[in-house]
């Protein structure tokens, strides 16, 4: 049972949304690629879903501006522009992704007192979203994992991935993938590596 998981290919993060990942939007073509030709059982999708209110957001801190380093409920957390507020445009899935391949949808950062980059848990890793439960009741047996950010919400899921499902072959697809900063990319790659997640391209899907 092989399954593709989509990570936050939201308006919000492509060019012109609030949090833009630079290059953000030409995952798309590859993605809706893998979804036609990659022979998959099954794709997720996870989506930045966060109150208008949330933590992480510069402005729910006085004096703060977008990436300063802030805190949120005592942990250290990077101050995003208001970005993915649920129910705006920000938050929809980029309107060219092929949105009725995907089985299941997971939400996420719903809590405003806590960031959730990975779509299995929580930053605190204190509450987990329901998707790691899903995959092991469809029995997944290899997950492979790209979007937005590389640095952000594409490792810590991945990484998550590697820890909850310790079963499952995990794959990040880097050129289905962009990040907001290129040296995070750099450490995030080789964390993921180092962690045991398999680092692969389209094309070695595409040639299997
Ligand atoms: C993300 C920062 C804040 C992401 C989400 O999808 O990588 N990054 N919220
Ligand atoms: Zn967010």
């Amino acid at each position: 049972m092989k399954a593709l998981l989509l990570i936050d290919i939201q308006n919000g993060f492509c060019p012109g949304g609030n949090l833009p990942v630079p290059d953000g939007d030409t995952v798309v073509p590859v993605i809706n690629q893998l979804i036609e030709e990659g022979s998959y059982d099954l794709v997720v999708a996870s989506q930045d879903w966060h109150p208008a209110d949330h933590g992480s957001f510069a402005s729910q801190h006085l004096g703060a501006k977008p990436f300063d380093m802030g805190e949120l409920s005592g942990q250290k957390q990077v101050l995003w522009p208001d970005h993915c507020v649920q129910g705006t445009p920000d938050a929809d899935f980029h309107p060219d992704l092929n949105i009725e391949a995907i089985d299941y949808i997971q939400q996420k950062g719903e809590n405003p007192a806590v960031d959730s980059y990975s779509a299995f848990r929580d930053n605190d890793q204190a509450a987990v979203t329901g998707l790691a439960g899903y995959l092991r009741a469809q029995q997944v047996t290899e997950l492979d994992i790209c979007g937005l950010a590389t640095d952000y919400c594409v490792r810590f899921s991945a990484l998550d991935a590697r820890d909850m499902l310790p079963d499952v072959k995990i794959c990040f697809i880097e050129d289905a993938s962009r990040g907001i900063d290129p040296q995070g990319v750099k450490d995030a790659i080789a964390e993921m590596r180092a962690r045991g997640v398999a680092i692969i391209t389209s094309a070695e899907i595409f040639a299997d």
